[in-house]
């Protein structure tokens, strides 16, 4: 409790934060919510504790388990309409489309602009906390359960399981340089507790050619990936797809018929999902009004090492903006418009 006053303290007094958490967690949210806790452990200061710690986040606020979008949704309720520009708390069914008629392949047959693509989603296990409710041997459990759904699969998504754990820095460095594996670098969640007991429990699981990833206990309990060399977005989509869909079949994920699937951020409920394609843009980045173009297209541009990081040689990460309120299909097909209408500005540029 000592720990909630003090964290609220430095949220309420503070002038300069622009955070969803400051804006959203008025005296009167904090008097309903702060003796409250969920079946998982969660209370408010789990919620709260890495956006009082760092007021110059753009959210500030985690779940502190699957339980928190309805035991704190008097914060978190207004922080997810803010932050996905919806007006009420609603998300579609899970519809991926029609994968043997997605109407579009490859965004860039040219091979000029394009580096490579990749899709992810989000997945938590429905009876796990996140972080800030997780002990050390609850990582070591759910490392155990995914680690086994992994290793059933087949055919192109067969791979192998590497905990982090024993895992040497050259190979963890390598695999990280290769835009692969996670690291323990992000303030904003190590402030939510995503990295304790670091690197228990952590690992990544990868197909011979990586192109088929799960990320396990990093930010999430489970990331599920798909990239490649170049701009086939619907070979790389399909096989996302496929990955979910087997996994499905042996585990089970917190979902919430309007939130969607449910992650520690709420940043990336609802499909989960960011299309991202690397991509060489030295011209349209250049211009003034880039930030706006890709406002208007519904995208976001990253640096090429993740978010918060520098873009190198005109390579931006140009992903979707949009996970809530839309299907996985439409999510994709925002991303792919978008996409190809920058490749026209820049080769016009
Ligand atoms: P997230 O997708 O989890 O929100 P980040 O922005 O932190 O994540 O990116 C995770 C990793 O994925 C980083 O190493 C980033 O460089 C890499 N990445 C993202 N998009 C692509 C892409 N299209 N091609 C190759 N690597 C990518
Ligand atoms: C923040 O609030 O800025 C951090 N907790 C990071 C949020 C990450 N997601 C985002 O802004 N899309």
């Amino acid at each position: 409790m000592a720990d909630l006053a003090e964290l609220w303290e430095k949220v309420s007094s503070n002038k300069d934060s622009k955070s969803l958490l400051k804006k959203h967690l008025t005296k009167e949210v904090y008097e309903k919510l702060k003796d409250k806790k969920t079946k998982f452990g969660g209370t408010l200061a789990d919620c709260i504790r890495s956006g009082a710690k760092n007021l110059d986040s753009g959210v500030g606020v985690y779940a502190s388990d699957p339980e928190a979008y309805t035991v704190f949704q008097d914060l978190l309720g207004p922080v997810i309409l803010d932050y996905h520009k919806i007006t009420e708390l609603k998300h579609p069914a899970c519809d991926f489309g029609d994968l043997s008629n997605l109407g579009f392949g490859d965004l860039d047959p040219s091979g000029d602009l394009i580096v490579s693509t990749r899709v992810r989603v989000g997945r938590s296990h429905a009876s796990f906390g996140f972080p800030p409710t997780l002990n050390k041997e609850q990582r070591v459990e759910m490392q155990r359960v995914t680690q086994g759904a992994l290793e059933g699969l087949t055919g192109e998504l067969k791979g192998k399981y590497y905990p982090l754990e024993g895992m040497t820095p050259d190979v963890q460095k390598q695999l990280t340089e290769d835009h692969f594996l996670f690291n323990d670098s992000d303030r904003f969640l190590k402030a939510a507790s995503g990295y304790d007991d670091w690197p228990t429990g952590r690992g990544i699981f990868f197909n011979d050619n990586k192109t088929f990833l799960v990320w396990v206990n990093e930010e999430d309990h489970i990331r599920i990936i798909s990239m490649q060399k170049g701009g086939d977005l619907a070979a790389v989509y399909k096989r996302l797809v496929g990955g979910i869909k087997e996994l499905e079949k042996k585990l089970e994920f917190a979902r919430l018929p309007n939130l969607g699937y449910l992650t520690f951020c709420p940043s990336n409920l609802g499909t989960t999902l960011r299309a991202s394609v690397h991509i060489k843009i030295p011209k349209v980045a250049k211009k003034p009004e880039f930030k706006e173009i890709c406002d208007k297209l519904n995208l976001q541009a990253r640096g090429i090492h993740g978010e918060h990081t520098e873009s190198v040689g005109g390579v931006y990460d140009i992903s979707n903006k949009r996970r809530m309120g839309l299907s996985e299909i439409e999510a994709i097909q925002e991303m792919r418009k978008g996409v190809e209408e920058i490749i026209k500005l820049e080769k016009a540029a």
